[in-house]
């Protein structure tokens, strides 16, 4: 009798451990190629006579960090794949215009698109967002409508060295209970219209769950891989309601104690 129960005791161990391996042994690498849904935002011809369609990965546009990629052909409709492209994003606010961070867009053949980056830091509720294309020297300019993020993940400051900084969160594909990749992109703002990535930063990451006021163990604060963005380590230990505290120093000096950003999953 002892035995059929220690033979059942084992078997029932090797059916976990069969079940188990059936399991993607690494759930962050996807299993099938993720397919990719472009959303169209409109298309217009250039004084060149050159088509420029602007696209992006989802239907509603957010403030934060948004890629967005461009075609540009020619009126028989053949791809120009050299061209210089410059994201010039404005918006008016009535008494006063001005510009956003961006990336500016570089030929990605794999995907057929020019492939780059808006920051829009503030919703259409403020003012009228356009998002202007120059290609070649030549430009044309799409309206966009910015919704508020749920959450804040663009966050505008002075810093206490006077100057005026915007912190952007990367946002990744999705968030894991556990150890995630945290990805910031820096700028600061020049003037009105230019807000180059910055280097300078040092960060320290302090994670705070709000609605029940508790952090998590090891976390890797973010430091700079260039082109303002800075990359560390966030340990979300449950879902919910994230603060992402981050102090800022540069040259040793703090310039801001707490630029957050929030983050919900
Ligand atoms: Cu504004």
């Amino acid at each position: 009798m002892k035995n059929i129960f220690l033979a059942m005791f084992i078997a029932s161990i090797s059916l976990v451990s069969c079940k188990k391996e059936e399991l993607n042994p690494n759930p962050t690498v996807p299993i099938a190629p993720v397919i990719v849904n472009y959303t169209t935002l409109g298309t217009d011809t250039t004084a060149n006579n050159e088509i420029v369609t602007l696209y992006s990965l989802t239907s509603e546009i957010k403030t934060g960090y948004n890629k967005t990629f461009i075609t540009v052909k020619d009126l028989s409709g053949i791809a120009i794949t050299n061209a210089t492209v410059v994201f010039e994003p404005l918006m008016d606010m009535g008494m006063m215009q001005h510009a956003s961070p961006v990336e500016n867009p570089i030929y990605n053949s794999d995907i057929e698109k020019y492939e780059g980056v808006v920051i829009y830091t503030m919703s259409s509720l403020s003012g009228v967002w356009t998002l202007g294309v120059n290609v070649n020297g030549s430009s044309v300019s799409f309206g966009i409508t910015v919704l508020e993020s749920p959450t804040q993940v663009v966050r505008s400051f002075t810093g206490t060295d006077g100057e005026i900084y915007i912190i952007t969160l990367v946002p990744p594909s999705t968030w894991n209970v556990g150890m995630n990749e945290l990805e910031i992109m820096i700028n600061k703002k020049t003037s009105m219209m230019s807000f180059p990535a910055d280097n300078d930063f040092t960060a320290v990451l302090t994670p705070e769950m709000v609605s029940m006021a508790h952090g998590s163990p090891n976390n890797i604060s973010p430091v700079l891989v260039g082109n303002g963005h800075y990359k560390g380590t966030v340990n979300l230990t449950m879902t919910g309601d994230w603060r992402l505290h981050l102090e800022l120093s540069k040259a040793g000096v703090i310039i801001n104690t707490d630029a957050y950003l929030d983050i919900l999953f």
